[in-house]
């Protein structure tokens, strides 16, 4: 549940009240006091298609919010760009093996390319403790409820981090396949990864993730002998869903397949 991005039922409460100030939502209105049982009741009388109404202010809400982001999320572009920073929004359902790829990537191109890494989890520092263990400078951000990072809490975790110039941020998104996808940050490429134990089907059931990704990684492909698992078919799936998708087989774990992911990593982090 995400009260930042309003796919909550609290998010909506605030929409759904006539007043506005106020946050009731539908459910909650039954126990409200009489004066908001009146103010509801007047809304109701005052317009006969209640849901109709809800709807239109949640996507002039939802595009609020979007907007102000897309703002902000311009001025981080800038931000990147200005220092020649190379800046990769990693995203997957959770446990996908984002940390696991960043440790493995940061321990090999280490000496060649300068990473710093910016995570983004519900609780907990764990896996800023992760990367600055395999060596690379990190900042943990705490989303609490919130399910997606948004480009304010990117821009202040910046400020943070303090990059080097022409160096690499790797940003590792709250494990998620729905809502990150509406956020930019301001990024330089979009990253989805997908692990093999998911199903080959993840393209076609989660489409806004994978169309707005520029690369996609399939992990965990060391348990490709163990699982029933159509890896052309997924790969068939995420073409038809995006087909300009650089796609990437590897695992993390054994050290297979990394050389095309490092190969890109370094290719876009040059240009
Ligand atoms: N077999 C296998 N397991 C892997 C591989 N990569 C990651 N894992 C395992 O998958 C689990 C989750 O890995 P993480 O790297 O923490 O995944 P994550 O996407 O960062 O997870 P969240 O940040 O919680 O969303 C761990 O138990 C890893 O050891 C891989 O290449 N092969
Ligand atoms: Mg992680």
């Amino acid at each position: 549940m995400c009260s930042t991005c309003g796919c909550a039922e609290g998010a909506r409460a605030v929409i759904v009240n006539p007043e506005g100030a106020k946050a009731t939502s539908a459910h909650d209105a039954p126990h409200a006091p009489d004066h908001h049982h009146d103010a509801t009741r007047a809304y109701e009388h005052s317009h006969p298609h209640p849901h109709l109404e809800e709807q239109h202010r949640t996507i002039r809400l939802e595009q609020d919010i979007l907007a102000k982001n897309n703002r902000l999320a311009e001025g981080n572009r800038g931000w990147f760009a200005g220092r020649n920073i190379f800046a990769v929004n990693l995203m997957s359902a959770p446990g996908a093996g984002k940390t696991t790829l960043l440790e493995r990537t940061i321990r090999d191109l280490g000496s060649e390319l300068t990473i710093s890494v910016i995570e983004g989890d519900q609780e907990t520092p764990r896996d800023a403790e992760r990367i600055r263990a395999a060596g690379a400078r990190a900042v943990q951000i705490n989303t609490g409820t919130g399910c997606h990072l948004d480009a304010d809490m990117l821009s202040r975790a910046l400020r943070a981090l303090e990059p080097a110039p022409r160096s690499v941020v790797m940003i590792e998104n709250v494990g998620n396949l729905v809502c990150p996808a509406l956020f930019d940050l301001g990024e330089s490429a979009r990253v989805v990864i997908m692990s093999v134990t998911e199903g080959e089907d993840k393209p076609l059931k989660y489409p806004h993730m994978f169309r707005a990704a520029d690369a996609m990684v399939l992990s965990k492909a060391d348990l490709l002998p163990y699982l029933e698992f159509d890896h052309a078919r997924c790969v068939e799936y995420a073409r038809r869903v995006n087909p300009r998708l650089e796609l990437f087989t590897l695992s993390a774990v054994r050290g297979t397949g990394l050389d095309a992911w490092y190969e890109w990593l370094r290719r876009r982090g040059a240009s």
